[in-house]
């Protein structure tokens, strides 16, 4: 028996949003976008080649996965198997802290995990920027949770170029409060619903241009901590990708009726003069952006309209890096 080495890799919430590929198989985007990691969601992975597995296996939250599911698994491991020139089996073991398919990106930390513990397993001579592109061919937001604090993903124009950076360490007053309405997997996912958007879309021709002009503003914004010109650009952006879906053909929408209780929640707060700025992505939970040192009154406001269980404060996470268990914890073992 090996003993298994788990790494941890934290989601990220997009301020700028990635939506719509240009390449569907490089996972190459139309858009440069930029996000926030967090520290209160989180995949904590280890992998094992081993001759003695027949077939790769996924055990995810100690449930062996069905074949299914582990096929976008064993295709991403198919590209670690081809740098390590080795045919060798895996069994994955991985420990999902992060509503599943819920809109809080729990591919991102799934696959940036997977790929910082595949590294490891087969020893690859890997820097942090090939795992983010390697971690990109899994899902295009797990190249960004790679780093810790704010991170840009440039889109580039193949493999090598399509990479994720480090913008600012993050390491300044701002969080984050996730108002979880949902726990069901949604009906489309992200991959369908940008799929279809950028090719039914009537608005969708707009997108890139937005984005980019949002990217080029909230960036003097990071940089000079200024949490209400950032907090208004990331609001914008995500209004304007959730518009793109309603023009689609045919037409669907992430957001539900407690999306818009919550977005009008927020909209109050701030005419109460709270800084507190709001985003979605492809679900209908609604992230409050606000001041880290405000962050308790602002969730016991919060609390008068939301169950207190439905409301998951985050601060800044890190980049991704081994996971502090052991691997008892990890609910199996390596043959
Ligand atoms: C983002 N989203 O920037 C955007 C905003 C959802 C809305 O990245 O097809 O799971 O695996 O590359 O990364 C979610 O899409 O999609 C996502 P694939 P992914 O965070």
């Amino acid at each position: 028996m090996t003993d298994l080495h788990f790494w941890r890799a934290h989601t990220n919430i997009a301020l700028i949003k990635y939506w719509g590929k240009a390449d569907e198989q490089l996972i190459i985007p139309m858009n440069n976008s930029l996000s926030l990691t967090l520290d209160a969601f989180y995949t904590d992975t280890a992998v094992c080649f081993d001759a003695n597995q027949t077939a790769d296996e996924l055990i995810l939250n100690g449930q062996t996965q069905s074949e299914a599911s582990t096929k976008k698994v064993s295709r991403f491991l198919d590209h670690f198997r081809k740098l390590a020139d080795t045919d060798l089996r895996a069994k994955v073991i991985s420990i999902n802290h992060v509503p599943t398919a819920a809109g809080l990106a729990s591919s991102a930390s799934a696959f940036a995990a997977l790929a910082a513990a595949s590294r490891d397993a087969l020893n690859l001579d890997m820097d942090e920027r090939t795992l983010s592109t390697m971690a990109r061919l899994g899902s295009g937001s797990a190249s960004r949770s790679i780093y810790g604090g704010f991170v840009e993903w440039i889109k580039g124009a193949d493999h090598q170029s399509s990479v994720a950076v480090p913008f600012d360490d993050g390491n300044w007053d701002i969080g984050m409060i996730a108002i979880v309405n949902d726990h069901h997997a949604k009906k489309i996912s992200s991959r369908e619903g940008m799929k279809r958007t950028v090719e039914t879309s009537d608005f969708y021709a707009a997108w890139p241009t937005i984005a980019q002009k949002d990217l080029e503003a909230i960036k003097p914004a990071i940089k000079t901590h200024d949490l209400d010109a950032l907090g208004a650009i990331a609001e914008h952006n995500a209004l304007a990708m959730h518009a793109t879906t309603l023009t689609a053909s045919p037409s669907f929408t992430y957001l539900n009726a407690e999306t818009w209780r919550a977005i009008h929640v927020v909209e109050r707060l701030r005419e109460a003069s709270w800084s507190v700025y709001l985003t979605m992505d492809a679900g209908p939970n609604v992230k409050v952006i606000c001041r880290q040192s405000e962050m308790k009154q602002i969730m016991a406001l919060l609390e008068e309209d939301f169950a207190t269980d439905r409301l998951i404060p985050s601060t800044v996470g890190a980049g991704v890096q081994p996971a502090p268990i052991s691997a008892s914890e990890g609910l199996a073992t390596c043959p």
